[in-house]
């Protein structure tokens, strides 16, 4: 029988890592709620969450404009036996559920829910890059990441990234 052919097996168990961000509504009541929805999903569990944190929306590329209010992000590493495809399905359900509307690419959101990582896959498919493209460049996913998986993001890669100011949340009870 080759490798992941069958389908009695259970499909693999893999770490991904997912950002969470939203700079409407009560967006840090948003994050939590969704880091315990990320909980529910079929064949995962979260295994470690960061902290909360503030910044200022950053735009996409220097083209681009990101207007609203401050963003609450966060990061998540999530066992999961789910493939990426699906992770992904799931993923835009609860953004749909969040009541997320896809205006424009920047624009202010309820909830933003993108796979980081999905293990060590690479994955270039018109739904999905993995590693995510924009990651490296980032404070507000790099940060909390190097939170919870500290091998994951260098010193290095967080000094790209040194001057984009982040607040971390105080953490409650
Ligand atoms: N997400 C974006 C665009 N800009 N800026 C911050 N600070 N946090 C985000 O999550 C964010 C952003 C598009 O997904
Ligand atoms: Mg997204
Ligand atoms: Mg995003």
């Amino acid at each position: 029988m080759s490798a992941g052919s069958s389908a009695n097996e259970p499909a693999p168990l893999v770490t991904a890592y997912v950002a969470l961000g939203a700079n409407l509504g009560d967006a840090q009541a948003t994050v939590r709620q969704a880091m315990d929805a990320l909980d529910r999903l079929p064949l995962s569990r979260v295994a470690r969450r960061s902290s909360l944190y503030r910044s200022a929306p950053i735009a996409r590329d220097s083209a681009g404009r990101a207007d609203g209010p401050d963003y609450i992000n966060a990061v998540v590493a999530l066992d999961t036996r789910l493939p990426a495809l699906d992770l992904l399905d799931q993923l835009q359900a609860l953004e749909r559920a969040a009541g997320r509307e896809r205006s424009s690419p920047d624009a202010p959101r309820t909830l933003d829910l993108d796979i980081l990582l999905y293990g060590d896959a690479h994955i270039n498919s018109p739904r999905l890059s993995v590693p995510h493209p924009r990651m490296a460049q980032r404070a507000f996913v790099l940060v909390p990441l190097a939170e919870i998986a500290p091998e994951l993001a260098s010193a290095a890669q967080l000094a790209v990234v040194a001057d984009q100011a982040i607040q971390r949340l105080q953490t409650g009870v």
